[in-house]
């Protein structure tokens, strides 16, 4: 499909489509990388955003009291985010120009200064998931789905070895189940990357990964692990307050409409979102 909706954000920026490369790779991998998105002037308010997200969250009006309040509510929809998500997630029969095919499904913001350590491998396998799993991936010749994807907001540079998110790419598919010997932090099969600060990661969260030692004592990660999911299916427990999602725009709203497809005409699909359909 070439013609995805929407196709600007909710800021009226262009969305970026996936390139033939990316998609293989993505498609191949399961999982993507999407160096330097932010500009300089954007990347200032959004860090400055979270950590008083993080350290002095009462000092935060209450419609920017969220992971996604205030100037970090641009990271939701990123027009190149947006690329990924309209070509591997989006249910295009719950889409319009109005409403993106996809969801918000819970999200953290993550401070590791040195030494911090999230060692810990799972996932894996989830083309052979259940729908219920949400760690599920799909395919078909020149299509793809995937459930359950993370989107890594990485505000401050990881350079080699710093110690960004590992993958084991292709465990997606993977048939058998992983090998102790392949689990360890030493194993050669980890993948990972290096990046500007303001780049976002992307990946199924069908693919094996984990977390791993924080290395740099010079810089801290700094990383937002925002998570997107089907319309009608929701892993995460939680959504924005009320107020934090009244301060988006409308098309940004419909990322935390109620977690239902229905049928026919709006309100009887769940092409919209107002405050009676909205999520939990
Ligand atoms: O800590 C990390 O880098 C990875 C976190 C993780 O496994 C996840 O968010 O699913």
């Amino acid at each position: 499909m070439t013609d995805k909706l929407p196709s600007t954000n909710a800021d009226g920026l262009p969305v970026v489509p996936m390139t033939d490369e990316q998609k293989y790779l993505f498609d191949l991998k399961g999982w993507i990388a999407l160096p330097g998105l932010l500009s300089d002037e954007q990347l200032g308010p959004v860090r400055e955003h979270q950590m008083k997200f993080l350290q002095e969250r009462e000092s935060l009006p209450a419609e920017e009291r969220d992971n996604h309040g205030g100037p970090s509510q641009i990271l939701l929809d990123h027009p190149a985010v947006v690329g990924v998500l309209n070509e591997i997630q989006s249910h295009q029969a719950l889409a319009s120009e109005a409403c993106y095919g996809f969801r918000f499904d819970h999200t953290y913001t993550s401070f590791r200064e040195a030494g911090h350590d999230n060692f810990s491998p799972h996932g894996g396998g989830g083309f052979f998931n259940f729908e219920g799993n949400s760690h599920v991936y799909q395919m078909l010749p020149g299509r793809v789905h995937a459930g359950l994807v993370r989107v890594v907001w990485e505000l401050n540079e990881v350079a080699e070895g710093d110690g960004g998110t590992l993958f084991l790419s292709g465990s997606h598919k993977s048939a058998f189940p992983r090998p102790e010997s392949l689990s360890v932090r030493e194993s050669d099969v980890w993948e990972s990357y290096t990046c500007p600060a303001g780049s976002a990661v992307i990946f199924t969260e069908a693919l094996c990964h984990s977390g791993t030692l924080w290395t740099n004592a010079d810089r801290p990660r700094l990383s937002l692990f925002t998570c997107y999911n089907t319309v009608n299916s929701k892993w995460g427990k939680g959504c924005p307050s009320p107020e934090v999602i009244a301060a988006m725009p409308p098309k940004r709203q419909s990322l935390f409409r109620g977690v239902w497809h229905g049928m026919s005409e709006v309100p009887g699909i769940n092409k919209y979102r107002d405050e009676a359909n909205t999520a939990v």
